[in-house]
């Protein structure tokens, strides 16, 4: 089921679901080599969501500002390269609503705890705001909120369960979305975290 949710912005209900296995596999691996870690914002906060990333980019952030970078600057390596099972995914979910022939360049891993949250927040620190976004929704279910082009538009809110796959393009691209406090309802293969993976090209 395709569920529009803007002009150029659609849910993917289940959609990642046939996908989970691999793609949890592919996670660990990741993880190992690039721990999941809370950033500092440039205004000196510390994110509630924890966040590593694979790819030849990936998204950080540190008293300086908000950028990619090719090395993970905890390890000083390479960001671990995308899984082919990630990249399977996300250029079959973005080929599913209309988006043909998106090359990832960067993923971000987000994990929310019970009681995080996301901040409305504009994407862009990507250079080419014409290619799509794909998220994957994994784990405990959590409600995301759907803003406008200005921070004070009103919000839709949308709820998202394990398995669903959202994505951007085009005018929807530059939005504010964030997401509400995640409610513990620990999940039959995660438990007590929500895992987002964000597909971009951000290079
Ligand atoms: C909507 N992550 O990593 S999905 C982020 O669920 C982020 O972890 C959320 O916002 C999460 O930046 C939301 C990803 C998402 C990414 C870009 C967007 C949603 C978007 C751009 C425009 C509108
Ligand atoms: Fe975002």
């Amino acid at each position: 089921r395709t569920e529009m949710i803007g002009a150029q912005a659609c849910v993917l209900r289940g959609f990642a679901l046939d996908h989970v296995d691999a793609v949890l596999a592919a996670l660990d691996g990741i993880l190992q080599a690039a721990p999941f870690r809370h950033l500092v914002t440039p205004g000196g906060f510390t994110m509630q969501v924890a966040l590593t990333n694979c790819g030849s980019l990936g998204w950080t952030s540190d008293r300086r500002g908000y950028r990619y970078t090719a090395q993970d600057p905890q390890s000083g390596q390479p960001w671990p390269a995308m899984p082919h099972a990630f990249l399977q995914l996300a250029r079959a979910a973005a080929a599913a609503a209309g988006f043909e022939g998106f090359a990832p360049d960067a993923c971000l891993v987000n994990r929310y705890a019970p009681g995080a949250r996301l901040s409305l927040h504009q994407d862009r620190d990507e250079r080419d705001y014409g290619a799509p976004i794909v998220s994957v929704s994994l784990g405990m279910p959590a409600t995301f909120l759907f803003g406008g082009l200005a921070r004070t538009d009103r919000t839709a809110k949308v709820p998202l369960q394990h398995g669903d796959v959202v994505v951007w393009g085009g005018e929807d691209r530059l939005r504010f979305h964030g997401v509400s406090p995640v409610k513990d309802a620990p999940h039959p293969l995660l438990g007590s975290q929500r895992i987002n993976l964000t597909f971009r090209k951000a290079g």
